[in-house]
């Protein structure tokens, strides 16, 4: 029996069981088997529990695009690696073979080495959704430098920030990118970004909707006459098992973003299995993920994942509603997709459209449908399994986290039974514990609890790039050896597992992580307002949406409520994104706080849901006569 492909209930609980028995040599056999390795490790985990400092293979040696690309060219040289659907309905798919990747991704590193980035240097991917976007990622691997990408839909400044953070030398972008019937300045943005990063020292820009943009002279170049005048052939630089892959930065409940550090073996071993394993993926099958790269989804399950196990997997360029709401359906069909997994927010959009937008197309390729950034609530989940899996292709819930590298419970297809809003079961080397409020972990069934994760897995995080002490404050001190999620999970009479959201100050709004102290931070920049308070609250499509609480100067304001409005929302697109506008405004004469001066977000949060009969105790507040405004102007 090979650990590495479940194929039943049975072989799932006799894996599992074994994992959890010896999780060193459950990973160790893994590895051997399914990876190319340079040079094998001299031990399999070791976890300094005192330092918070976990090591997976620690000693062996390996290129993570060996085992992605090059050791398929043999028996897979002609399948299809990446196939690019583009924006627009009019431009033609590109199927990239993996002997092309090779090539293009040796190219690109070729470039990059020629520009002076070596081992160890920082790369920031400012890139849309197109196949350098990739390439980038698998070029950077090939020389041993740690890329970051940052999803192009944040603003100069959230773009900035991040560059700084992890000192990236380098920047690639593109002149711009389509949404829709939209066109978006990505190069305008970086320029802006540069304006306040002295590290940066090239640009490379890729030309994707040929405009006329300006290019800095000694700072930018296009990267297309580079990219044909280097060579195909790039050696990969062999790293060690612990050399850092990438850093992918994450919202927290305070302060900046976190820029989580990914290392090689460990990523690419975890990563893998669960692709393989969650998916039940086949030869010649068609794989899509809806999901961005700019995120950990697409990191792990459209590069990363499929690629190490010699999948063709797809990146779409476009939205689910351009030219029509019915384009995921009509991709499906045209590429006769065989795993389709997306994020419950666009399930929520499209499940608001007719069916007959899903109906005149052919799904019956589909075997798998996948799920995951946030709960999808009961009517999501039957309307994605009734109309998208026609009740025959398993809905897996995938519970996982930029942090975690790699899916950590979900249904395996054909062996787990699904639930709907269940994420079901641990998967195999994960072991779940739910932490009560006195610190003790919930034993049996029925129980509810915050979830941790009580052994290390080789794609954990390792550290947040130049803050251990705050990866160890975030992560590992609430309680003792275990990793806190930030997540909330109950657990059913019969084991089963169901994510209940977050217990912590972030809030996911349309599948991405926001926290609520930067938002803050932008709006108390602006002169007229004293304090804001953010919270979440329920909405149809976007699963939560943001209700901000904002108290006023006393400094005799002339401006209306309606241009504050549009001037909050704008701060905020500048300062992080659009994806972080607020829905709602409320504007207070002052907030709910404890008598030691802390907001009481609790409060906030049941207002604006409606929920104004379950407050609690307000008596306890410095100023409860405040509550009672707010419900009484509530919006
Ligand atoms: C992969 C990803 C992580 C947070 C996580 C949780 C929420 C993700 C979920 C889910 C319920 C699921 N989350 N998947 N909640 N069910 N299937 O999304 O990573 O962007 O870091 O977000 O998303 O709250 O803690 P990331």
């Amino acid at each position: 029996m090979s650990n590495y492909h479940i194929k039943n209930l049975e072989e799932y609980f006799q894996v599992y069981r074994k994992s959890v028995r010896n999780p060193t040599h459950f990973w160790e056999e893994i590895a051997e088997e399914n990876f190319l390795w340079r040079k094998s490790w001299d031990s399999v985990m070791t976890w300094d529990k005192a330092k918070s400092k976990v090591t997976w293979f620690e000693g062996a040696q390996l290129n993570i695009t060996e085992n992605c690309i090059d050791r398929h060219l043999i028996s897979k040289g002609n399948q299809t690696a990446i196939l690019f659907e583009p924006n627009s309905t009019d431009e033609p798919a590109q199927h990239i073979t993996y002997h092309q990747l090779h090539e293009r991704v040796n190219q690109m590193a070729n470039v990059l080495k020629a520009k002076g980035v070596q081992k160890g240097d920082r790369v920031c991917i400012y890139l849309p959704m197109i196949p350098e976007l990739a390439i980038a990622l698998l070029a950077c691997a090939r020389i041993g430098a740690i890329h970051s990408v940052v999803f192009a839909g944040f603003s100069s400044t959230a773009l900035a920030s991040r560059i700084n953070d992890s000192d990236c030398k380098l920047v690639i972008t593109s002149d711009g990118s389509y949404r829709g019937s939209k066109t978006i300045d990505l190069k305008g943005i970086v320029d802006e970004a540069l304006s306040n990063c002295a590290c940066v020292e090239k640009v490379l820009v890729v030309k994707r909707i040929h405009t006329e943009i300006p290019m800095q002279a000694g700072r930018d170049e296009w990267i297309q006459p580079l990219l044909d005048e280097a060579s195909m052939v790039c050696a990969p630089t062999i790293m060690e098992a612990e050399d850092p892959l990438f850093i992918l930065y994450t919202s927290g409940s305070t302060g900046k973003p976190k820029g989580m550090v990914h290392t090689t073996a460990g990523y690419m071993v975890n990563s893998a299995y669960t692709f393989k394993n969650v998916f039940q993926y086949r030869n010649n099958d068609v794989y899509w993920c809806t999901a961005d790269i700019g995120w950990i989804t697409g990191h792990s399950y459209i590069v990363y994942g499929p690629l190490a196990n010699g999948a063709t997997t797809i990146m779409f360029e476009g939205v689910p509603t351009y030219p029509d709401c019915g384009r995921f359906w009509e991709i499906i069909a045209k590429h006769k997709v065989t795993q389709f997994y997306t994020a419950p927010t666009a399930i929520r959009a499209l499940a608001k459209e007719s069916l007959d937008m899903v109906n005149k197309h052919d799904l019956s390729s589909l075997k798998v449908i996948g799920s995951v950034g946030e709960p999808i609530n009961e009517e999501a989940w039957h309307w994605y399994n009734d109309n998208i899996g026609k009740g025959k292709s398993p809905l897996v819930d995938t519970w996982w986290q930029t942090e975690t590298g790699a899916i950590m419970i979900s249904p395996i297809p054909f062996a787990t039974p699904t639930i709907p809003t269940y994420a079901t079961l641990p998967l195999p080397g994960i072991q779940p514990a739910l932490m009560g409020d006195n610190e003790d972990e919930l034993i049996g069934n029925q129980v509810e609890g915050k979830l941790c994760i009580k052994h290390p897995w080789p794609s954990m995080a390792r550290t947040i790039w130049n803050n251990h002490k705050r990866y160890q404050e975030t992560y590992f001190s609430a309680y003792k050896d275990m990793y806190f999620t930030g997540d909330g999970a109950l657990r059913n009479s019969v084991g089963f597992y169901r994510i209940t959201g977050r217990v912590d100050d972030v809030i996911i709004v349309s599948g991405h992580n926001l926290g609520t102290a930067p938002i803050e931070d932008a709006i108390n920049e602006h002169p007229a307002i004293a304090e804001s308070a953010i919270v979440g609250f329920p909405h149809d499509i976007k699963g939560s949406a943001l209700y901000g609480y904002i108290s006023l100067k006393n400094t005799g304001e002339s401006r209306s409520h309606e241009n504050l409005k549009i001037e909050i929302n704008q701060l905020i697109t500048e300062r992080i994104g659009p994806i972080a506008k607020l829905d709602k405004i409320q504007f207070t004469e002052a907030l709910p706080k404890t008598r030691s001066g802390k907001i009481m977000r609790r409060i906030l949060r049941k207002i604006a849901a409606g929920e104004f009969d379950q407050l609690g105790d307000i008596s306890t507040l410095l100023n409860p006569e405040v509550v009672k405004s707010i419900i009484k102007n509530v919006v």
